[in-house]
């Protein structure tokens, strides 16, 4: 039997066709969605926080990739263009929102909740990288399907083409309805198909979706993404920690307080920092994380 493909559509296609492909499938190539110009603007504001290779402790991402953290508050470019880019957004408001009744006393009030951004990072594919593990993305937020709809929304624009032989993303079409299945019902790497891009296309795809970064059995190419991810709105805290208790401000804190107040990464790593354990990374205390964060371990009590 022929494998299925990743539906491609130009930029430009009305939102509502992006939308019944995306829901059908569970992701969708939009070609040409950002320009080369653009790309390379990108490229030129990143190029200052290119890692060195860095030593990966857990089994999430193979050796030989690289990743810039963040990546939007790093290149104003990028967050113009690549995580507000107009048709994203539209997804994202489309499938995220979420509208909800809540009752106060005797009045009944409407809260519209729009999502809001996850994660921004760009995802770098060296010679030798053996294949990511398969995954869905929305298990970092204890997400168990099936569910509603979408609760993450993700996209990856190529940097540079992406191939069955560089590490393209591979993806298992129409996995975003599966049920959450923990024994050999899960995904195997045979039903995964690469999504082949070229610099400015975009694949944008439904948390839910089983995918995973593909190996690299080139000698020389490296296989570049830009990432930006969106989540639904109400998978926050309710004040935001962050901005009452910037590192200038908890470094007077003991750690049990900061702790409790999301300066520690929870299980599955949820509110990490580069990849690693916030304490770690921003006030260099804690359990030092030697460049990544072990997100087999993370969360696990004793
Ligand atoms: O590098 C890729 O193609 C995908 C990376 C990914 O899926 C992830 O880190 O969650
Ligand atoms: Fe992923």
């Amino acid at each position: 039997m022929e494998k299925p493909s990743v539906e491609r559509l130009p930029a430009g296609t009305p939102v509502e066709k992006v939308l019944e492909v995306l829901d059908r499938d569970g992701g969708v190539v939009i070609t040409n969605l950002i320009s080369q110009e653009t790309l390379a603007k990108i490229a030129e504001e990143l190029k200052p926080h290119e890692q060195p290779d860095q030593e990966w402790s857990g089994a999430f991402f193979p050796e030989a990739t690289k990743r810039i953290c963040s990546a939007m508050s790093k290149s104003q470019t990028y967050a113009k263009e690549i995580f507000l880019n107009p048709l994203y957004q539209e997804v994202c408001n489309r499938t995220l929102t979420i509208t909800k009744k809540s009752r106060y006393g005797d009045e009944i009030r409407t809260f519209v909740c729009r999502p809001i951004g996850n994660t921004s990072t760009t995802f770098d594919i060296g010679p030798g990288a053996e294949a990511q593990q398969l995954h869905r993305d929305d298990g970092v937020n204890h997400v168990e399907h099936p569910t509603k709809g979408p609760t993450l929304m993700n996209m990856l624009v190529a940097q540079t083409r992406t191939t069955p032989e560089n590490g393209a993303t591979v993806v298992v079409p129409g996995s975003h309805k599966w049920v959450s299945y923990y024994d050999d019902r899960f995904a195997k790497p045979e039903q995964a198909i690469p999504v082949c891009l070229d610099p400015g296309d975009a694949l944008i795809f439904d948390g839910a979706l089983i995918h995973g970064g593909g190996a690299n059995v080139t000698k020389s190419e490296r296989r570049k993404v830009l990432g930006a991810f969106m989540v639904q709105g109400n998978l926050r805290s309710e004040e935001n920690i962050f901005l009452h208790l910037p590192p200038e401000v908890a470094k007077d804190y003991p750690n049990e307080a900061l702790e409790v107040y999301g300066y520690k990464a929870l299980g599955s790593g949820l509110g990490w920092v580069n990849y690693r354990e916030p304490l770690d990374a921003v006030l260099g205390r804690g359990k030092p994380s030697p460049g990544s964060l072990d997100f087999n371990n993370v969360g696990i009590t004793a």
